[in-house]
């Protein structure tokens, strides 16, 4: 009796330190951070979760991981970092980075790659793909009249709402799967189902925490909602790839990511907008995401010397790589998971109903990620794994007649810059 009253004297004592260092530290030194547990010991998340929130007087958990990561993400100060870096079930403890949408630097991209000669048949009025997409990113404008949402998730602060504040997610998901109907624009694969999982806040941006969640609803619920393509137009410079999904250098985006794609979701990812090697941008920078670059097309056809429709953004010329865009670096990996598609000046679904026309690598990426639908529904990439698709894709646009591609492709160079070849859903 004596042994068991000390022993809760010692827990007391231990928590009302725990508690008291935390209400001391909590104003200065607290940033968020996502802790990751260790595979075997932790069978139970949410006990583990639970008992972490008790012993250390964890203020707000805002994300609780299950299927591509065993985890959580909170709001921590410096002193319980290092308490919970020794915990026996916690493997590492990575920052929640910010990443944000790419794109915004205010179609005839879709005709460019072919998507009226797919079996989606876009802009033929009757085009449709029945394979869904994910689009992770700001929400979707859920009633917007020339898209088929049917379902999403919010990984946003609180509330389930993943209707879009922003307008990006809802450019992003028209270019993907716009209908093909009388109104507004198309999109590669026309009235394919849409998910809106949301991301990104209102201003356009995020974190790696809110991405994680994301990823996590996708792969948890791939079963029941069918899908295995993905989109992000979104990224950040704050980690790299090495080489062997996030468990070297620990890093918890990689990890998730990784698990989704053996669970069978193709990942296809916006390369960035900065002029520069994609490599310390990711999730861009994973080799098991095919990364897109955008190039700049005006008319919808190869062969160059379109005027441009961008009005006063005239720094880019038809059927050249758009200036704005990241690239691998010739002889470096990356080039085995990158692709172009066009991202000067596309027009799609905006906010309230309506369209817009903007640039970015965020706009050739669902180009991508449309075709990767299309390809999936028409059979010829039906059951295939997500490495095997990227490497299609890769392969089938680089059998294309030298005339169809453009400038700063892999048979005219710009430098040692890598642009990958044009996406083509003609083939598809
Ligand atoms: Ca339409
Ligand atoms: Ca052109």
């Amino acid at each position: 009796m004596k042994n068991i009253k000390s022993a809760i004297a010692i827990l007391s004592a231990l928590t009302l330190n725990l508690v008291t260092l935390q209400s001391t530290t909590a104003q200065s030194a607290a940033k968020r951070y996502i802790v990751v547990f260790k595979e075997n010991p932790v069978t139970d998340v949410d006990s583990v979760v639970q008992e972490h929130t008790r012993l250390y007087a964890l203020p707000e958990v805002t994300h609780t991981y299950k299927r591509v990561l065993k985890g959580y993400a909170a709001l921590l100060p410096d002193a319980l970092v290092t308490m919970l870096k020794n915990d026996p079930r916690v493997d590492f403890i990575s920052p929640d980075y910010p990443v944000k949408a790419v794109g915004q630097t205010l179609p005839e991209g879709v005709q460019r790659i072919g998507g009226n000669l797919s079996s989606g048949k876009s802009g033929s009025g009757q085009g449709s793909v029945n394979t869904p997409i994910a689009i992770i990113d700001s929400g979707i404008q859920v009633n917007h009249p020339d898209l088929n949402v049917v379902g999403g998730h919010n990984c946003v602060g609180k509330g389930t709402s993943y209707n879009d504040g922003y307008g990006h997610g809802t450019h992003v998901a028209g270019t993907a799967a716009a209908k093909d109907n009388t109104i507004g624009v198309v999109g590669v694969a026309p009235g394919a189902p849409l998910y809106a999982v949301r991301v990104l806040d209102n201003t356009g941006n995020g974190s790696w925490s809110n991405l994680i969640c994301g990823v996590d609803w996708v792969t948890t619920n791939s079963a029941s909602t069918g899908i295995k393509v993905a989109n992000m137009s979104l990224g950040g410079v704050n980690s790299s790839d090495d080489g062997n999904c996030g468990n070297t250098n620990k890093d918890a985006l990689h990890q998730a990511i990784c698990k989704s794609v053996a669970a069978g979701i193709t990942y296809v990812a916006a390369a960035g907008n900065n002029s520069q090697d994609f490599s310390n941008f990711t999730p861009a920078a994973y080799s098991e995401v095919l990364t897109v670059t955008a190039m700049a097309d005006f008319n919808g056809k190869p062969g160059g010397g379109a005027a441009s429709t961008c009005g006063s953004d005239t720094t880019d010329a038809d059927d050249f790589a758009a200036s704005f865009s990241n690239f691998a670096t010739i002889g470096t990996s990356n080039v085995n998971h990158t692709i172009a598609a066009p991202g000067a000046c596309i027009e799609s679904t905006w906010l309230s109903g309506g369209y817009l026309s903007i640039s970015g690598t965020s706009m050739a990426s669902p180009h991508v990620a449309g075709t990767v639908a299309v390809c999936i529904a028409s059979s010829k990439c039906a059951g295939k794994t997500p490495q095997q698709i990227i490497s299609k894709l890769r392969s089938d646009a680089a059998a294309q007649p030298i005339t169809y591609g453009f400038q700063g492709d892999p048979n005219s160079p710009i430098g040692t810059h890598y642009y990958g070849p044009l996406v083509y859903t003609g083939n598809y």
